[in-house]
């Protein structure tokens, strides 16, 4: 050990000793980690015992600075620690705060504290943790110093001279043997006082980094933001167009301080940021309820005063219509914040929702009457949201029931049968518009019913309902078969007991089919289940011999036939269909639609386990499995090249 200085330890040090030797042991415990994430918590303690001072109104500036050696430099223009004798420790308070770990509980107890963070441990944690650390306070016109080696202290506390400053600054080098880096990282930190300057306006930071190449001037940041989080709003909305100037307010309340800065912007978007002592509530919490029924409340009391919500049909407006446009920052500083679970996500003080929502309602009322043109705009567009939203609802209201759910109204599409026959009648959904129209011509119009498709219909194993439910190709489908969907289906509605899906005999074709199948299987399951459902076989080739035609199905029967043909001295004219549309309406008639020649494939579950993987493999959202099947089985796929 370092200490030069002629200090003994006694039964105190050493206590302070085990104290900072758990950290070491366990730093993960009192910092979270000891990767980056942990290594910038042992700046940001530092950083926010001077945003403490900060907010208290003992300091404006602080200077942060990235050393060349790695080393980081924090520094406020505040009161300076303490350097008295404390009573208790028999040494200075600054040595008790740095090296002391029950210490905190009593002195670190300030009004509204940022570092009451997620481990709060402060800055005794930063000092056992780096290889040395050197703590120098600006007080009484004196410099005071002590120098500490991994917690330890190697000087006493020194005194360096005289000086008009005040303030404390701290440098330390994180310790290699703790961290698995130790290399800051200048965005990150520039993030943490990005944000600490928005919150604390007034307040100026300024960031160097010195690790540049040889000869480079340092990179310098200044941050400073005069008004603070009415500034953070306005930033926020840059890139928007405001309908209303920035609403801010600062009030405190049982010992609650209410911040809140609101700005409405022609998006529909809502943007809203909740800190308690400066700490981000990602998830909001108390503060956030108390924000939206004060900002609801005061809304409709303006509005209903000028009568300016006319045509609503006596409803108010909801938050939903309130919130459309909203940008705001609501920060609070609370003496002894809550949060709901670990991670600060939540603030859970029931306190501080009636104390927003009072302080908030009251200074949104007086704005309002104060400022009518921005009060008139905020209210008109939450009007306009509310109609809006009301039109929305009709239509997809109107949709529901003339459309998919109800079958009623035919789709226009359909080339329906003239029987009413569900027994005798078969439904064609067939892909493609010009197949569609050779099988609306080659049908018999008695008993034949024909969907046709356009492109490639939904993947419904791949999106969720709402998203189906929208897709047209779908809702024909639905419409066509009369059953209903969902708990009101019902199969003896079914309008065909033949439904047939008839797709090229490509690789494509049998794409569209297994689509159309997945969605039968997946909302239709019983039609399957009771045999409705059948996959029609379209031949591939077509063999003239003289005036007879045949077709076949697959290449090999096809060989065959030709083969036999040769052999008796036949002459053959082969043709491969490209697909259904090349059929001319006759063919298709006779070869695929025909009840005396076609051949019908009846789509069967035998095992519905079996069947729902090899629907998930082949149309669901994980790709490998289909890839692995697609490539096993291409090879015996028809390809149509
Ligand atoms: C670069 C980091 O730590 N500034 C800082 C810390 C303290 C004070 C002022 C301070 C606080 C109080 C009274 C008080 C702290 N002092 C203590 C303790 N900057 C930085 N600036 N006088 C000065 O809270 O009453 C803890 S933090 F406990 F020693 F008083």
């Amino acid at each position: 050990m370092s200490n030069t200085d002629n200090q003994t330890y006694d039964s105190s040090n050493i206590r302070v000793l085990q104290g900072l030797e758990a950290v070491r042991k366990r730093p993960a415990m009192y910092i979270g980690s000891t990767d980056l994430e942990g290594l910038h918590h042992i700046f940001t303690e530092i950083l926010d015992n001077a945003v403490d001072e900060a907010i208290a109104g003992y300091c404006d500036h602080i200077w942060i600075t990235i050393h060349k050696d790695g080393a980081l430099e924090v520094r406020d223009n505040g009161r300076g620690i303490p350097v008295d004798l404390h009573p208790q420790t028999k040494v200075s308070t600054l040595e008790t705060v740095m090296t002391n770990l029950h210490a905190g509980g009593k002195f670190e107890k300030g009004a509204y504290k940022v570092s009451g963070g997620l481990h709060g441990v402060g800055m005794k944690c930063t000092n056992a943790l780096s290889e040395w650390m050197e703590s120098t306070v600006y007080k009484n016109g004196n410099i005071y110093r002590q120098r500490y080696e991994r917690g330890v202290p190697v000087t006493k506390l020194q005194e360096l001279g005289k000086t008009d400053l005040n303030g404390t600054q701290h440098i330390f080098k994180p310790d290699a043997q703790i961290f698995s880096d130790i290399n800051f990282s200048f965005k990150r930190i520039l993030e943490k006082c990005r944000q600490h300057a928005y919150l604390t306006g007034g307040l100026r930071i300024s960031l160097t980094d010195e690790r540049v190449e040889e000869g480079q001037q340092p990179k310098t940041y200044e941050l400073y933001f005069e008004d603070g989080i009415k500034s953070y709003v306005k930033f926020m909305n840059l890139s928007e167009k405001a309908v209303s100037d920035v609403f801010y307010m600062k009030k405190e309340e049982e010992n609650i301080v209410v911040e809140v800065a609101v700005q409405y912007t022609d998006s529909l978007e809502e943007t809203v940021k909740c800190y308690t002592n400066n700490i981000i509530n990602p998830e909001g919490g108390t503060h956030l309820a108390g924000f939206r029924t004060a900002l609801t409340s005061a809304i409709n009391i303006y509005a209903t005063a000028e009568d300016m919500l006319k045509g609503m049909k006596n409803t108010t407006l909801g938050g939903d219509d309130v919130r459309e446009g909203l940008t705001a920052v609501i920060s609070v500083k609370v003496p002894d914040p809550q949060f709901e679970g670990q991670t600060k996500i939540k603030l859970n003080n029931p306190e501080v929702k009636s104390v927003v929502q009072k302080v908030l309602r009251d200074e949104l009322t007086t704005y309002f009457q104060e400022n009518p043109k921005d009060a008139k705009s905020i209210i008109g567009k939450a009007v306009l949201a509310f109609k809006a939203r009301a039109a929305a609802k009709a239509a997809r209201e109107a949709v529901i029931r003339k459309g998919a759910l109800e079958g009623s109204g035919l789709p226009g599409k359909l080339a329906d049968c003239s029987s009413k026959n569900p027994a005798e009648s078969e439904l064609y959904i067939v892909e493609g518009d010009s197949a569609g129209g050779s099988a609306k011509q080659g049908r018999n119009r008695a008993n034949q019913a024909i969907l046709p498709l356009r492109g490639k219909i939904i993947n419904s194993h791949k999106y969720r309902v709402d998203r189906i439910l929208g897709n047209q190709e779908f809702k024909d489908i639905v419409t066509a078969l009369g059953v209903g969907i969902g708990d009101s289906m019902n199969v003896e509605n079914l309008r065909y007991h033949k439904v047939v899906i008839m797709a090229d005999a490509d690789v494509d074709g049998s794409h569209i089919s297994t689509l159309v199948l997945t969605l039968l299987y997946r909302f239709f399951r019983p039609l399957i289940e009771q045999g409705y459902v059948y996959l029609a076989q379209p031949p591939l080739f077509k063999v003239e011999v003289g005036k007879n035609r045949y077709y076949f199905l697959s290449e090999k029967e096809k060989d065959a036939f030709v083969n036999q043909a040769e052999k008796a001295g036949k002459k053959t004219v082969t043709n491969r269909f490209k697909g259904l549309g090349e059929m001319n309406p006759e063919q298709l008639w006779e070869t695929t639609m025909n009840p005396e020649t076609r051949v019908l494939k009846r789509v069967e579950i035998h095992d519905a386990e079996d069947a729902e993987k090899t629907f998930e493999m082949l149309m669901g959202v994980e790709v490998p499995p289909r890839r692995r099947f697609i490539q096993r089985y291409s090879k015996q796929a028809n390809l149509d090249v």
